[in-house]
């Protein structure tokens, strides 16, 4: 029992007194080591009586425990002493403080993204997730596109090997989002979609788009007129015109292109609108009376429209990139918001 009590003693001293963790690592080996202190007292058990067996060993394990406590709790506190005084020897810089001119920014499409969120928000639409894995049904079936569809060659996909999509548009979302809301409904939904396409200065496989609906009684082509102006103006900060033109979209009936008179010369024609005086933006159209149904809602009570602008191309246009493939590169001018050209 001395003989433990000496250990404790010993070990106590030792402890209080360490400075670092080679000297830390040097008690542990004097008393847990193969010849330690404590390790040679295991050994004596096996020669004792029966009765002190029970007693010494208890008292040899309680002390062992104890050491380990001891050495690493001393671990913890020398090693973040350490770390400390590293960091003591580094020059004197707030690692907290922006570095000055090569200070990162947001990028373009989340920028523009923001600001479309803040317009729609201020005419009481709400804004939505959607997933960027579908299942096949919201991709295409729920939207009007059954399989085999000639309309399912415009957006060729990923198909995974668990029979989803990458979506190929954010209409995807349009089902689940009348499910959650009912009518009636106005929401936005932008999100990152995927198209196995041939790459151009204008094709991305990964671009953003955004979507709306609006559904209600008695909604008509004059509210999308209205919305789609309205917006328009407030993103290019003047007063612009739309035009609508047909287009074919399965999903909606009757089916738009929407254009804009070009923001940037008026409409007198320049290099952005290819000398037209007209910017084409956004598909659009009334919802289709089957997709209202998919959604549980009822066409012959609410009627609705839906939009879906390429916001990745809005960015090409509103920063001046000449090339879609900058939005997912690694050019630091347009991460920065220059214009490349
Ligand atoms: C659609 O994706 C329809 N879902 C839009 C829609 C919604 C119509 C609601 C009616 C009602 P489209 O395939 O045309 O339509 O794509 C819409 C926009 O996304 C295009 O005008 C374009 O700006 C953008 N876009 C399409 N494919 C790409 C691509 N590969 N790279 C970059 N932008 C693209």
């Amino acid at each position: 029992m001395n003989e433990l009590e000496n250990i404790k003693e010993l070990f106590e001293e030792r402890i209080t007194s360490v400075n670092d963790l080679n000297e830390l690592n040097a008690i542990r080996v004097d008393f847990l080591g193969k010849n330690g202190h404590l390790t040679t007292c295991m050994k004596l058990i096996k020669d004792l009586s029966n009765e002190e067996k029970k007693s010494f060993g208890e008292n040899v394990n309680k002390l062992k425990t104890l050491v380990l406590e001891r050495i690493e709790e001393k671990k913890e506190y020398l090693e973040e002493k350490e770390i400390r005084a590293e960091i003591d020897k580094m020059p004197n810089v707030d690692l907290t403080t922006p570095s000055g001119d090569k200070r990162g920014s947001l990028h373009p499409v989340t920028i523009v993204q923001q600001k479309l969120i803040d317009i729609f928000r201020s005419m009481g639409f709400t804004v939505e997730d959607g997933n960027e894995v579908e299942t096949e049904y919201n991709n295409f079936e729920a939207v009007n596109i059954p399989k085999h569809h000639p309309a399912r060659d415009m957006q060729d996909t990923f198909y995974l090997s668990n029979g989803q999509v990458l979506k190929t548009h954010t209409s995807a979302s349009q089902n689940r989002i009348m499910k959650k809301y009912g009518a009636p409904l106005k929401a936005i939904f932008p999100g990152r979609c995927f198209r196995n396409e041939e790459l151009d200065a204008s094709h991305e496989n990964t671009f953003f788009q955004m979507e709306g609906m609006m559904i209600d009684k008695d909604v008509s082509i004059s509210n999308l007129i209205y919305f789609m102006k309205t917006m328009l103006s407030e993103v290019f900060g003047k007063e612009v015109n739309v035009r609508l033109r047909p287009g074919f979209f399965p999903f909606v009936e009757p089916g738009f292109e929407l254009d804009s008179s070009c923001p940037y010369c008026g409409g007198k024609g320049c290099r952005v609108c290819k000398n037209s005086g007209w910017i084409e933006l956004c598909p659009c159209g009334m919802i289709h009376p089957n997709v209202l149904e998919m959604g549980g809602i009822d066409p012959n009570e609410y009627q609705g429209f839906a939009f879906g602008l390429g916001l990745s191309r809005l960015v090409m246009m509103t920063y001046g990139f000449d090339d879609i493939r900058h939005l997912n590169g690694k050019d630091l001018n347009v991460l920065s918001q220059t214009k490349v050209k």
